[in-house]
């Protein structure tokens, strides 16, 4: 057997502590009621995995507009904040640390999700080719409207409204959702960001939503207690640049220059190479905290960590299906059969049923 103890050796991200590198990536579960509030069944799926060096919760929208798919989670109302506050109470009695995704999916909805059946907004009135999931199962997403300055304005705001929203659930910080060809990402890249105004044309403009973002978040929880997601492959929900290499470098830079949490990149979707994720680009202009997600294991992990590629990684659907992860790798135990029509929807079977190694704390 390999030696991955470099995974449990404990480190530093911006302001927290994280006792291993054995972190839970985001993962959309579509359980929550239809107000946005997560259930009770939530408290248990995430407690069972506080082992985790670090938690980042499902993707939860930032405000009724920022929806995009049936049963996702939110985070900025009174309820939902009670909802959060249960579970982030639960994680740290379990020992845990847990960071809170804020999320607007932009043009990946659809009006029959949107307050008064309203069209979803975007960089652009262009609908994308990608479908979501809605109370018809799914369908194609409808045609955006482009946000004008004021509709602008407005998210920005209710980005700070979240983050404060999280800050009162008692989330240890968040992650702002910046990948997978959501809201910032069709700001980001040129293929879906048509606009002539100061949010679009150059990369500068490009960035201008990401970086007004950023500059509200860290207002509430300060830059040690944020971290962002990238993802830049440029494949999910028809998302695209023309040069994502020069896009992509100037993220990061700006980024770097900020002294985040850390960066959380999705460099690859299961196992192929990793080359279009444009990571060769990342150390020349990122210095910070950097962790890495995608088809990692724990033999590959170890490596990334070990040559200095990242600091940590953050596993997903490992660990949907076991919720000691970290315990398993650092036996080198067999790790569940993953149940991918539990994935999306439904109860607490594929949710808080997966079994431990050993008997799961009471
Ligand atoms: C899977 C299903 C629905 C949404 C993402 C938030 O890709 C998601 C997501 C993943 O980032």
């Amino acid at each position: 057997m390999s030696d991955h103890s470099i995974l449990f050796n404990p480190v530093d991200m911006g302001d927290t502590t994280l006792p291993n590198r054995v972190l839970m990536a985001p993962l959309t579960r579509n359980r929550a009621n239809a107000d946005g509030t997560p259930k009770d069944m939530a408290q248990t799926y995430y407690a069972q995995r506080a082992s985790a060096g670090l938690i980042l919760t499902e993707a939860s929208q930032i405000s009724a507009t920022a929806k995009g798919y049936l049963d996702a989670p939110g985070i900025y109302t009174d309820a939902q904040i009670a909802a959060w506050k249960k579970i982030t109470d639960t994680v740290h009695a379990a020992g845990g640390r847990i960071f809170c995704q804020l999320w607007h999916v932009g043009r990946i909805s659809h009006s029959s999700l949107l307050p008064d059946g309203r069209a979803p907004v975007s960089s652009t009135d262009r609908a994308a080719k990608a479908k979501t999931f809605t109370a018809n199962g799914f369908e194609h997403t409808s045609k955006p409207q482009a946000l004008d300055q004021k509709g602008i304005r407005q998210t920005i705001a209710d980005y700070g409204t979240a983050a404060k929203a999280a800050k009162a659930a008692g989330f240890d910080g968040i992650e702002i959702h910046a990948a997978n060809g959501y809201l910032i990402d069709q700001f980001l890249q040129d293929g879906v960001n048509d606009r002539t105004d100061t949010y679009g044309g150059s990369i500068q403009n490009r960035m201008r939503l990401l970086k007004e973002v950023l500059d509200v978040v860290t207002e509430v929880f300060g830059a040690g207690r944020t971290g962002v997601r990238l993802a830049p492959r440029g494949e999910a929900n028809d998302v695209s640049d023309s040069d994502p290499e020069a896009l992509f470098s100037a993220v990061y830079k700006m980024l770097d220059a900020r002294k985040l949490a850390y960066l959380h990149v999705v460099e690859r979707f299961r196992s192929d190479d990793g080359e279009k994720s444009l990571i060769h680009a990342l150390r020349p202009h990122y210095t910070g905290f950097y962790m890495a997600n995608g088809g990692y294991d724990a033999q590959t992990a170890t490596k990334a960590i070990e040559s200095g590629h990242a600091h940590a990684v953050a596993f997903g659907r490992p660990f949907i299906a076991n919720p000691d992860l970290p315990e398993r790798l650092r036996r080198g135990a067999d790790l569940n059969e993953q149940h991918q029509d539990t994935f999306y929807g439904g109860g607490r079977a594929g949710y808080t049923d997966y079994p431990f190694l050993d008997t799961p704390p009471a």
